[in-house]
């Protein structure tokens, strides 16, 4: 029924269907149907082509077998009613993405409602893939769905952790970390390649080739097998189907039968355990780098394997190598995979018998390098003993890289030692360290940050001697960007049809700049209604989350101001907590009927913090005590709520998104390479009160100055105040002096716990200048309140916000990559 429903007769209904099931089921007839070696060389064709392969063999009885293992597969695991409660109707997956992006999501649910389900409960099943940490993985994730859906032939590559960023769990109010087992259900949206495996070394050493041919062997090696998982990416309104490919180690060839037959039966497995590690977890950090042997065998892994991937697709079109980087463009997520340089140097020389000057050749017009974040902490240095004894021979290429360099530095500016010293990528520390991002700026053809500021500051701060050497062409800006299919679209369905309503299709979900359209009706009262209507829904909606998974109770009508991202001192979480003191101290000086004036107002807190890092666990723990004594004191009410919502993750963020009002994005200027929420939230229809920073200036930029509440030091006047705060003794405003006294009377706790906060907050510990915004950034949540108060222009410059925000669809990002760095056209697939 459920196939008849879907598919109708057989014909052009086929198509959709194939897509969608493609994703979910076809795992089952891959092993069922084809075997491997078929599957490995079409694969080595094209992957989508494949696909459509399988289906045109036997359509029927395929597509009956998918329904059928697809009901089976979901439907056995659906968990008992009492945990399918509304709210999490609206957490979302890429399954419903999926059914949207192949339009039969209407469909799909009214046959599953005629078998006695819930499509809103089969979505709920699905655990969010948490691969990444914050907003570096989910821009990728944006990107891929951005080539997709605008037929560009590009993948994504990644590796598969078992345990993906950890789920935050909140005891007395104190953050704790339990891991997260994502892969404990099967996984229906991968398809594992046993056919495309690469092997992959560590250790060893290196000898002289007495062969003739060029460069080093690599030997005594420990080895592993590196194989491929397949995560297709239908996309909206394209036949068209991306891919993520990621990697995980092979352990089942691993098991040593001598050790277990002498009596060594926990000896037998040391191998495969080794290798397990490898891709065993995702390391929780964000916007800092640990330098752990680990992380430096994960990343090589992941790179060489996908080095491999490409060469190996490569030499089946039989080019020549000159022709490599026409063919061939790997774009750098940060310097994360920055040893692929070396990887592909090493390939072409040591076994592809190229010279060093040829292959370098190739290496530069291959690689482009986009920078994230310019904390200094972040900036991956590996010690050259470790890199030496881990990759030898990449560590001896990187000293050619160097010396080349270094030489032309040289010839560039004789003797100026200063400018050597500086730019070498070999730090001369002790242990000297590998300067990851300056072998990425050496080994690329293009170096981009991801907001116009940020670029600007990359040229004139860390890569500034990099400018002197190669000029200033090399470096560009690509604003980011956020896909409309998910953030707007499929998190907020209710203003999709509305603006659908407006413009007469979907296709703004293709071209966002149409969204343009809906300004039209800006002062229409009938869609003005409407538009504050959704806004309600999607609040109630929260509300309901809210109670659901804290228990605390909100007024749907109050002003929702939202904080949600990574706990970090630069994006100052802190300094809002410490303005919802100061608010509360002020409401309950007010008299009764003063404080009823003022606006209602639930403050909504979500993230997750790097499990070493002590500052950050601390501000959750603040947030939950000033909840906990602001939320149970009689006399505000619903005046003021506090809430921290645990487990902040993508699922949670398409709830919560479209329910703001306002949003923070209060990062010290300068130090948020560009932030993504802030496009999602305003994409929505949501006010930002943020600083000027990032892509907050661009927002500013396009919505109008009106429609934008902004405050604090602009990002050249951030090092004279820090000089000043860390050499003067500074006096502290009298409102923040207010905050510390009221949590050293011990108000929200015993206040010997919180002493580290009000450290950081004044004085040569205030790094992030909290104590400096933190007067402007008073005067600005007032502006907020009264801005609310007028309920008419809010909803005007809502409308205005979400109408404006064409600029920050990822297609955009997506679109200057392809044009102004990997120069690849859009190559769709035929229908
Ligand atoms: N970003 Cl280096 C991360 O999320 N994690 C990281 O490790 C690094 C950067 C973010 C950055 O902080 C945001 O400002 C950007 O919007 C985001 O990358 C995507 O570019």
């Amino acid at each position: 029924e459920l196939f008849g429903q879907l598919v109708g007769e057989p014909g052009e209904g086929y198509k959709p269907l194939r897509r969608v099931l493609s994703g979910v089921a076809l795992k089952h007839l891959l092993s069922g149907k084809t075997g491997a070696a078929k599957h490995s060389e079409a694969e080595d064709r094209e992957t989508v082509k494949y696909w459509n392969d399988v289906f045109t063999r036997s359509e029927n009885e395929v597509a009956v077998k998918i329904v059928k293992e697809l009901s089976f597969s979901l439907f056995k695991s659906l968990r008992t009613a009492t945990t399918l409660d509304a709210y999490l109707s609206t957490s979302l997956s890429t399954f419903d993405n999926a059914l949207i992006a192949l339009g039969v999501r209407d469909t799909y649910s009214s046959a599953l409602n005629k078998l006695g389900f819930r499509l809103e409960d089969l979505i709920d099943e699905e655990r969010d893939a948490g691969l990444g940490n914050g907003g570096l993985g989910r821009l990728a994730a944006c990107f891929v769905d951005s080539l997709a859906c605008c037929n560009y032939p590009g993948w994504g590559y990644g590796l598969r952790y078992r345990y993906g960023m950890f789920q935050q769990q909140i005891h007395n109010g104190y953050q704790y970390e339990a891991p997260d087992c994502w892969l404990d259900h099967p996984n229906p949206w991968e398809f594992p390649r046993g056919d495309v495996t690469y092997k992959v070394k560590f250790y060893g050493n290196i000898a002289k080739k007495s062969d003739g041919t060029n460069g080093y062997k690599w030997v005594n090696a420990t080895e592993y097998d590196a194989m491929a998982f397949d995560v297709p990416v239908p996309a909206f309104g394209t036949q068209n189907l991306g891919n993520i490919r990621l990697w995980s180690c092979k352990t089942n060839n691993l098991f040593d039968l001598n050790r277990f037959n002498s009596g060594d039966y926990t000896g037998a497995s040391a191998g495969i355990t080794a290798a397990d590690t490898l891709t065993a977890v995702l390391y929780p950090n964000d916007n800092t780098n640990e330098g752990k042997e680990l992380r430096l065998k994960q990343e090589y892994l992941f790179v060489s394997a996908t080095i491999q991937d490409l060469v190996h697709r490569f030499k089946l079109t039989g080019k020549a190598w000159k022709d490599f980087p026409d063919l061939v463009a790997v774009q750098l997520n940060d310097t994360h995979p920055t040893i692929g340089i070396t990887e592909l140097q090493r390939i072409l020389i040591d076994e592809e018998d190229l010279s060093w000057d040829d292959s370098w050749d190739i290496v530069t017009r291959t690689f482009a390098f986009t920078n994230h974040t310019i904390l200094p902490e972040a900036l991956e240095k590996w010690p050259v003993p470790v890199m030496t004894k881990i990759l030898p021979r990449h560590m001896s290429i990187i000293y050619d890289i160097n010396m080349y360099f270094l030489h032309k530095v040289e010839k560039l500016f004789p003797n100026n030692r200063e400018i050597l010293r500086d730019v070498s990528i070999i730090e001369e520390s002790s242990p000297q360290q590998v300067r990851m991002g300056y072998l990425a700026v050496v080994g690329s053809h293009r170096v981009n940050g991801v907001a116009k500021i940020h670029s600007e500051i990359i040229k004139k701060t860390i890569f500034a001697n990099f400018v002197k050497i190669y000029g200033p062409d090399k470096f560009i800006n690509v604003t980011n960007g956020v896909t409309p299919r998910r953030w707007v679209r499929e998190c907020n369905p209710e203003m999709s049809a509305l603006i659908t309503e407006v413009i007469g299709d979907e296709s703004w979900v293709r071209d966002f700049s149409k969204v343009a359209a809906i300004e039209s009706q800006v002062q229409n009262p009938n869609f003005r209604s409407r538009w504050w209507d959704v806004k309600q829904t999607k609040k109630n909606q929260l509300a309901k989350y809210i109670k659901d998974v804290t228990g605390i109770i909100v007024n749907p009508n109050a002003l929702f101001d939202i904080q949600v991202k990574r706990i970090h001192e630069y994006k100052r979480q802190l300094m809002n907590v410490f303005a919802i003191i100061y608010r509360y101290i002020t409401l309950k000086r007010m008299s009764k009927a003063e404080r009823e004036k003022q606006t209602h107002k639930v403050y909504v807190f979500g993230g997750k913090a790097a499990s070493a890092y002590f500052i950050a666990k601390l501000v959750i723990k603040l947030v939950n005590s000033i909840a906990d004594v602001i939320n149970n004191d009689p006399e505000i009410g619903d005046m003021l709520k506090v809430v921290f919502i645990p487990d902040y993750c993508v699922s949670a963020a398409e709830v919560i998104i479209p329910a703001s009002d306002i949003s923070q994005h209060i990062s010290t200027a300068g130090t948020e390479a560009s932030g993504t929420s802030n496009m999602k939230f305003v994409m929505n229809g949501g006010l930002i009160l943020g600083t000027v920073d990032g892509a907050n200036i661009e927002i500013a930029h396009e919505v109008g100055d009106d429609q934008i509440f902004m405050f604090g030091v602009l990002a050249n006047e951030v090092e004279d105040f820090r000089h000043h705060l860390t050499y003067r003794s500074v006096p502290i405003d009298p409102s923040l002096q207010l905050v510390f006294d009221e949590l050293t009377k011990g108000t929200f706790g015993d206040p010997n716990i919180f002493n580290p906060l009000i450290e950081c907050a004044h004085g040569p510990g205030d790094n992030y200048l909290l104590s400096v915004d933190f007067p402007s950034y008073l005067v600005a949540l007032d502006a907020v309140d009264k801005a609310y108060g007028d309920r008419d222009s809010w909803i005007t410059k809502s409308i205005l916000c979400a109408a404006r925000m064409g600029k920050f669809s990822s297609d955009r990002s997506i679109n200057d990559y392809a044009e102004n760095i990997w120069n690849i056209e859009p190559t769709a697939v035929a229908d």
